[in-house]
């Protein structure tokens, strides 16, 4: 891979053959087994990173108590300054840690671009926000008195983040969690460690040079254990969560049963509505890219294309003709359009899906299969598949990690393919494609699409950071990024303040003494 310049690429993000996944700031300190990042890429081990073990997380914890206690104090718009400076840093870095991400996560170059492109975006909207974490004022019912709100800063925000975007949802939090005023613990997945000690090692500098406490950014590695020492923990009072449903769950009733909060983005089954009178090209392209742009491994991936009867076939001709065009290969060569998923695990699951779907009766248009040979020595190749399934079958509520279409066929109108497209467990990400106002505004009003994402005229992916990210139903409810996404990441108090001499209560309640 050194062709592609990753050995420099390393080199810039100060990544060694052995890396301690323990940090608090610059100080590392890992004393469990090591990690082998594997690059899905070409099957070469990347680097190792060793795990966290019970006492190293509760040096963690400390450093990161500690911290808090004086980050919290720091004015909000300098805490903002930390975050700009630390996107000036990404813009430096864009290019190694884009690649980074490509390799070893094995999403395109220019996607794994896109990604860092997604930290420096949301940097910059943390910086604005850090002048606007505003509150409200209430006219009080008593005289003489003054209401208002405010938002502290919360606390030790924990973060645990899915191999799928290993450097974005962790930017998308912390960038917003530190000017709010809270540290973070974060738990990247065990698939990309390497993402995560790069992230951490940029922060760290920044930390340093500004002079700032150890444990406003802190790193953990290792399995669910570790995540376990998290959702358990009582010193932190949120925990956001990206990754399967599943996952959500454990994750979901472990801080529950603490009552603490949780930040929830799990699984979605995203689809695109095709009506009769949809832009063909641009449907291609938003249900191409969105199918097999990350080799249908985003949380927004599109997975079901709901087309009406009247263009089925056209649209049909046009997405298969379209797929024959798909060049599958390295992802660092900006030739290919579609790499490996991320190990054989994936693999496993996507063939899985594929037997699955031909036995409910499935009609396969494009067919799968994995690819061997030169190039594709790491198992980890698959070809972008297309199936003609019904929404009914089991196969199709499930979301499945890789590049599966399926394709739906409605008759009628608009409502019975929104209902289509409701009808799964998950509520992400959701689109409609048409030039006609009545079915997009049905599509966006109350009785349309249930995600927390719905676009007209675009794919279901690729959303920008300055909306609030996260969906509804089992995606878990939680939002991330821009909008007002923020609060959750502070505590709301509410202050009365009688600048009189009596004491009057409130209702109106007499009690003479
Ligand atoms: C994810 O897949 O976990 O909207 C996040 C998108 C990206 C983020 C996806 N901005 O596709």
């Amino acid at each position: 891979a050194s062709d592609f310049g990753i050995d420099k690429a390393l080199k810039q993000l100060n990544l060694s053959p052995v890396n301690d996944g323990t940090s608090t700031g610059s100080n590392t300190f890992g004393n469990g087994e090591l990690l082998t990042s594997i690059s899905p890429v070409d099957g070469h081990e990347i680097a190792k990173v060793s795990t966290t073990t019970e006492s190293d997380y509760q040096k963690v914890m400390s450093s990161a108590e500690i911290a808090f206690k004086e980050w919290r104090l720091v004015p909000a718009p300098q805490r903002g300054e930390i975050v700009r400076q630390f996107g000036e840093k990404l813009r430096e870095l864009k290019e190694p840690l884009g690649k980074l991400v490509s390799y070893e996560m094995g999403k395109s170059y220019q996607e794994g671009l896109g990604e860092v492109q997604e930290m420096i975006d949301i940097c910059d909207f943390a910086v604005g926000l850090s002048r606007q974490l505003h509150g409200l004022t209430m006219h009080s019912e008593r005289p003489g008195h003054r209401m208002y709100e405010q938002y502290h800063p919360l606390g030790i925000v924990g973060i645990i983040s899915a191999f799928n975007f290993p450097v974005a949802v962790w930017a998308w939090n912390t960038a917003l969690a530190w000017v709010c005023g809270d540290v973070c613990v974060w738990k990247p997945s065990e698939k990309t460690p390497l993402c995560g000690v790069a992230c951490q090692n940029i922060i760290a500098e920044v930390l340093k040079e500004n002079d700032l406490p150890e444990g406003i950014s802190c790193l953990i590695n290792g399995d669910y254990k570790v995540g376990e020492m998290m959702t358990s923990d009582k010193r932190i009072p949120l925990v956001s969560a990206t990754g399967s449903i599943r996952m959500g769950k454990i994750v979901a009733q472990a801080v529950a049963a603490r009552l603490g909060k949780s930040l929830l983005e799990l699984g979605g089954n995203n689809a695109i509505i095709v009506t009769p009178d949809a832009d063909i090209k641009m449907t291609v392209i938003g249900a191409v890219f969105g199918a097999v742009g990350t080799a249908g491994q985003r949380c927004t991936s599109t997975r079901r294309l709901i087309v009406h009867e009247t263009i089925y076939d056209k649209v049909k001709d046009a997405i298969v003709d379209a797929y024959n065009q798909i060049r599958i290969g390295n992802p660092l060569d900006e030739n290919n359009h579609v790499g490996p998923l991320i190990d054989e695990l994936a693999v496993a699951s996507y063939n899985k899906a594929l037997k699955a779907a031909e036995a409910e009766g499935g009609k396969v248009l494009v067919e799968g299969g994995v690819l061997t040979g030169e190039n594709y020595e790491s198992g980890c190749y698959v070809k972008p598949a297309i199936i003609e399934a019904e929404n009914s079958f089991e196969i199709v509520q499930e979301e499945t990690f890789a590049p599966i279409l399926y394709i739906l066929k409605y008759s009628g109108n608009v409502e019975n393919a929104i209902a289509l497209q409701n009808g799964v467990v998950q509520g992400l990400s959701s689109a409609i494609m048409t030039n006609n106002l009545r079915e997009a505004e049905r599509f966006l009003s109350a009785s349309g699409s249930d995600c927390g994402i719905a676009n007209v005229n675009i794919g279901t992916s690729g959303a920008e950071i300055g909306g609030a990210f996260g969906g509804e139903k089992e995606t878990g409810g939680g939002r991330e990024s821009g909008s007002d996404a923020w609060k959750i990441y502070m505590r709301r108090q509410t202050n009365t303040i009688n600048y009189t001499s009596e004491l009057p209560l409130a209702q109106g309640i007499k009690f003479d003494l």
